[in-house]
């Protein structure tokens, strides 16, 4: 055999050698080593955990319902725990999560702070976090996405309303939502800061209402008493409190929606009843209904999909005008 018919031997043998590890005969599968394509999870595969801050209102339940009626729907097992308004109650249920390795977190963090010990926990577990309807003030990779509104410029709607009632002159009351709480503060700024913009319109005074009914009328019945018919209007942080005020404001001889303009958010069903009989003015929605968008960004999660890391809320703005023809079609 000579040198050249050896070294083509060689190379045939090379080459045939190469189209082997290439992958096998048609009917045969590809050479081992190739990862088989990772199976899609099913909703009816998930299973996930959710932290919700309590019932402290009527949006809240709505988004209750929202989230355990779209689970239900969708055949995937939902772990569901009421935190009662304490965050400690939304840090134990959420180690609880991690106990029984479930597939995904959620949860509403009640307040801004405090979450950085047990997000680490989860990230350590390996387990997407997904923050729902309320941010959480902790650095970007202990979460996967949020999903909820923009509450700053809800606060901005809300004082653009206000200035448009006023005809850009008065003295303003605030309820507040819960202190320390994402739409409390972004609400707030975005009203301060939109207010810049309109000098003879100023806040007289401004105290939380925790969006209860019920301390709501408290407030503006302190309110009252301090600042009396020297009140043009009232921005309440959601509709609960601004229904408790209009209890207050009736109570002290006084017509809501009349001598004292109001304008709050949520666009919650009993706000629609106040604006058809006249006694609120304005509501700017603040969309409960996550239950959807918040399993479909879970399943994304589930199988390894990119997300977007904020997945906004679409809302409107809804006045007297059209009130009593929206009532009807309002989903919460
Ligand atoms: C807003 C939500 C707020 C509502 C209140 O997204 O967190 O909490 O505005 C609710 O009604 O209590």
């Amino acid at each position: 055999m000579t040198i050249r018919m050896l070294r083509r031997l060689i190379l045939l043998f090379a080459l045939a050698s190469l189209l082997g590890a290439c992958g096998g005969t048609p009917d045969s599968p590809a050479g081992a080593g190739v990862p088989a394509a990772k199976a899609t999870r099913t909703y009816k595969q998930l299973v996930v955990g959710f932290a919700q801050i309590g019932a402290e209102s009527g949006w809240r339940t709505a988004n209750t319902l929202s989230i355990q009626e779209t689970a239900q729907d969708l055949g995937l097992e939902l772990k569901f725990a009421d935190g009662q308004q304490k965050q400690e109650n939304q840090i134990a249920a959420i180690r609880g999560f991690i106990a029984q390795k479930v597939d995904i977190i959620g949860v509403s963090p009640i307040i801004e702070t405090g979450w950085d010990t047990v997000f680490n926990e989860v990230k350590a577990a390996g387990i997407p976090l997904i923050l729902l309807d309320r941010h959480a003030k902790v650095p970007d990779d202990l979460f996967a996405a949020f999903i909820g509104s923009d509450f700053a410029l809800e606060g901005e709607n809300a004082c653009k309303e206000m200035a448009r009632l006023l005809n850009n002159k008065g003295a303003i009351v605030e309820l507040e939502g819960t202190i320390g709480s994402a739409p409390a503060i972004d609400r707030k700024t975005g009203f301060h800061n939109c207010l810049k913009n309109y000098p003879d319109m100023q806040v007289l005074a401004t105290q939380s209402g925790d969006f209860t009914h019920a301390k709501g009328k408290t407030v503006m019945q302190a309110f009252l008493k301090s600042y009396g018919n020297g009140i043009t209007a009232l921005y309440a942080h959601n509709d609960d409190m601004a229904l408790g005020a209009i209890e207050a404001i009736e109570e002290a001889g006084l017509k809501p929606g009349v001598d004292i303009k109001i304008v709050s958010v949520d666009g919650v069903r009993g706000a629609f009843e106040a604006m058809v009989a006249g006694k609120l003015n304005v509501t700017v929605e603040c969309n409960p209904l996550l239950g959807p968008q918040f399993f479909e960004t879970a399943l994304k999660l589930a199988n390894g999909e990119a997300i977007d890391k904020w997945v906004k809320s679409e809302e409107g703005i809804y006045r007297q005008d059209t009130a009593k023809e929206a009532l009807p079609k309002r989903a919460y």
